[in-house]
């Protein structure tokens, strides 16, 4: 494959390491140990002088096939497979918050990215700020002596507000700090933080990565050398440590990454029309409406609007859970990004962990109800949200 090669064509034949066996799809090393050629090999191997695998916490070489391909969609020097976005998020934090440092982060970041900090790392000595990241005098206002990380979710979820990626990258280096973009709303299909500037980027995996409701997951990519290794090394010693089987399947659901985003965002973006003109509906939020407060930034950041919605009844909280327990094709549930549609209520569901207070500050009222559209006939789709409605 060039290395100029088309973002479709990475997608299919990146991140593959030569196999003896001339296997198509990448095996997959089911294996928590590797055998040394002689004494001297294993020496080599913990010494950093060879590559070869040692034992699966540290590296497998079916993971390295997602870690490699991942990192080539999002541009960086490396990825880093990990056991689930939250394993993700908290590598992160992990390896650039001590005793004494201080974090900015979006306020409307998903519930438990924010709930780790206020509740355990904060027992660590650890402070963090959480305030409206669309709102770049808001983020230089949160910045201290003592910020290590500035953390971005962006679309944020569940209210899909959107941070403007290239002011915040030139925000936190002009402080010489990091700037780390939680990207699993666009997955790197529709948005590549580390062009626009930023040091880190992170995903649930479980979403648009893998796709299909079948793994929980995460991968971090770093931009340089030095922070992928850092990276590397704390998970390695802390050990949330990706499975290969876990891996075999991301790669799998990975290669089709485009055809489904393409599908879901083309049937959001009609599911967000008919919504926005609803009359038992109060207010919708989707980046493919001009109505989206962070509309041009959208399609300045992004090449595409993507597949999440949120929106309001009329009726409040009353009328959303009677649409959730009304709709027939589109599952109630949590989670997001997989080929089937789901709704759910954020405010007793994802962020229930987070505070009222908190909630109502960013924005997580007790009416939104959040879709992930799936790639399903979006006519039915449509049909099974009118009739739900009709009950609201
Ligand atoms: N980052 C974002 C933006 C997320 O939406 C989630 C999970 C995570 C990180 C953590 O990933 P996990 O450990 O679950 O793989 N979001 C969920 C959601 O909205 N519903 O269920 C999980």
């Amino acid at each position: 494959m060039r290395k100029d090669s088309g973002f479709d064509t990475k997608l299919i034949h990146g991140g593959q390491r030569p196999d003896a066996l001339r296997s198509v799809t990448p095996p997959i090393y089911q294996t928590s140990t590797f055998a040394f050629r002689n004494a001297q090999d294993g020496a080599d191997c913990f010494a950093g002088e060879s590559d070869g695998f040692i034992y699966t916490r540290l590296g497998n070489p079916t993971t390295r096939v997602l870690e490699d391909l991942v990192a080539l969609l999002e541009g960086g020097f490396g990825g880093i497979a990990v056991a689930s976005g939250m394993a993700a998020v908290t590598t992160v934090y992990m390896s650039y918050l001590g005793a004494g440092s201080h974090i900015v982060s979006t306020e409307a970041v998903y519930g438990a990215s924010r709930s780790v900090l206020e509740k355990h790392f904060s027992r660590f000595g650890v402070e963090a700020s959480f305030v409206d990241t669309s709102n770049l005098e808001a983020v230089k206002a949160a910045l201290r002596p003592n910020t290590k990380l500035l953390y971005i979710e962006t679309p944020a979820n569940p209210t899909i507000s959107i941070t403007d990626i290239a002011a915040c990258a030139e925000i936190a280096h002009q402080r010489g700090i990091l700037l780390v973009v939680d990207n699993t709303f666009c997955s790197p299909y529709l948005q590549k933080p580390l062009e626009l500037g930023a040091d880190i980027v992170l995903h649930s995996i479980t979403k648009f990565i893998n796709g299909h409701a079948d793994v929980v997951g995460g991968v971090i990519v770093a931009k340089t050398d030095a922070d992928h290794c850092r990276m590397y090394n704390v998970m390695t010693s802390m050990g949330p440590s990706m499975d290969p089987h876990q891996a075999f399947l991301v790669i799998r659901g990975l290669k089709t990454l485009s055809l489904r985003l393409e599908r879901a965002q083309a049937n959001a973006q009609k599911i967000a029309d008919f919504l926005e003109k609803h009359p038992r509906v109060a207010w919708v939020r989707y980046p493919g409406l001009a109505s989206h407060p962070q509309f041009e930034l959208a399609q300045r950041q992004q090449s595409g609007p993507g597949a999440m919605i949120s929106f309001g009844l009329k009726g409040g909280l009353k009328a959303g859970k009677v649409m959730m327990d009304s709709v027939q094709l589109a599952v109630l549930a949590v989670s997001l990004g997989g080929v089937e549609t789901l709704i759910q209520h954020p405010a007793s569901m994802t962020h229930a962990k987070v505070s009222a207070d908190a909630k109502l500050k960013a924005g997580i009222t007790d009416d939104l109800v959040r879709l992930s559209v799936g790639i399903e006939n979006v006519d039915d789709l449509i049909a099974d949200l009118d009739q739900a409605l009709s009950r609201c």
